[in-house]
């Protein structure tokens, strides 16, 4: 079996990697990713002598970079992880999240159409769905919630859903989608809510706090979402979409007040900010359709996530510290800088 994964210098796609060559000794792994800001190559230092891994350096937009790497390695599955990520960045400039969340997605999808594939599965989040009421407990997504963006970020990431659609009906491409909620856990970059305030406090900065800090995301441990897709890609239906989430809502600000007190930290280094533009209220995903087919639920409780997550933070300072140190610095300025 070869999987191609894309995005796997990432975030979730370098867990991923990590689960999948562990999980399955006889497979394949091919990792293509671009290295934009976000990759990271030392993260996969520890797997470079695998001879079951490859590492490609392209763009999912390169058609003739991608079209070659299947001619080469003939892959039996797609896993689709490379995005840009960050909502932030979107709002900033929205142009790089529709050529690689979109278009990029077009191509890895021709080259499936063009060398055969078992599968193709697509990598979405459950921003796709909007928001939720502060007010509604009792409504979460489920995959029948009609797609009703916020960002330009999420709307990227719908439109690629819808294509992946169309590709299945059109050109009977067998595919998949599943839509998570937040992921948190190792390698999680710095510029996301729960390693940036992490990385603050060990710091002793300012920990930025968005609007009031009550909006609510529903929190997974990355794992989890590695499980989640290895019994999509080997038993989900072709042509669904399965929503994965940890059922696990908290609002930011709780977030934050708990970073300060695993890491004995001051709340008072806590600093509300100006909100985020069109910032999404809530997020809870409804996941009993992944429970019900393929058995799936999130293992991992948040109270015992968030502290291997900090102990992982703390027992590798060089991989974070040298992001934060680097051109990374210039973005941090900008967004924070006069918040
Ligand atoms: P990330 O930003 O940490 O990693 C993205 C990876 O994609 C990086 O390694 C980057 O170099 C690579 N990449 C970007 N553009 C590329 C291109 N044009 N060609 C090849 N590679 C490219 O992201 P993440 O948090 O690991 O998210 C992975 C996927 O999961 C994304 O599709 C994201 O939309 C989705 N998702 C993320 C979350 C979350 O909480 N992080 C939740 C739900 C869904
Ligand atoms: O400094 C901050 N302060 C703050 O209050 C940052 C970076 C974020 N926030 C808030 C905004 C959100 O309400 O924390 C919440 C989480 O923010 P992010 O970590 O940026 O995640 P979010 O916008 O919820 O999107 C994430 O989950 C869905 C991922 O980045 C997406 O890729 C995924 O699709």
């Amino acid at each position: 079996m070869t999987i191609i994964v894309t995005g796997g210098a990432g975030f979730i796609g370098s867990n991923f990697i990590f689960y999948m060559l562990e999980k399955y000794p006889d497979y394949h792994i091919v990792c293509l990713d671009k290295l934009t800001y976000a990759g990271n190559l030392s993260t996969l230092v520890p797997i470079m002598d695998n001879s079951n891994f490859r590492f490609v350096k392209a763009d999912i937009c390169d058609r003739a970079a991608v079209y070659k790497l299947f001619e080469e390695e003939k892959p039996d599955i797609i896993v689709n992880f490379a995005a840009e990520s960050h909502v932030d960045r979107s709002i900033e400039t929205p142009d790089i999240f529709l050529k690689t969340n979109i278009m990029g997605t077009a191509v890895l999808m021709d080259a499936c159409r063009k060398y055969g594939i078992k599968r193709y599965h697509q990598v979405s989040t459950d921003e796709v769905y909007g928001d939720l009421p502060l007010d509604r407990p009792d409504m979460f997504f489920t995959e029948e919630t009609p797609i009703q963006t916020s960002s330009p970020y999420s709307s990227s990431k719908a439109g690629a859903d819808l294509l992946v659609l169309a590709y299945h009906r059109t050109y009977g491409l067998p595919v998949s989608i599943s839509r998570c909620s937040n992921n948190y856990g190792p390698y999680h970059f710095p510029e996301k809510l729960i390693p940036l305030i992490i990385a603050n406090a060990l710091n002793d900065k300012p920990l930025p706090v968005y609007g009031t800090g009550e909006n609510v995301r529903d929190w997974l441990y990355v794992k989890d979402h590695c499980i989640a897709i290895d019994l999509i890609i080997h038993n989900g239906k072709i042509g669904e979409i399965y929503n994965v989430g940890g059922h696990n809502e908290m609002r930011n600000i709780d977030i934050v007040k708990l970073i300060c007190k695993e890491l004995g930290k001051s709340e008072r280094l806590i600093t509300f900010v100006t909100d985020r533009k069109g910032h999404d209220l809530r997020y809870a995903i409804d996941p009993s359709k992944i429970y019900n087919e393929l058995g799936w639920f999130p293992k991992t409780k948040f109270k015992d996530g968030i502290k291997k997550t900090i102990e992982w933070y703390l027992n590798n300072r060089e991989w974070w510290e040298t992001i934060i140190s680097g051109e990374y610095k210039n973005y941090y300025e900008k967004m924070y800088g006069n918040r």
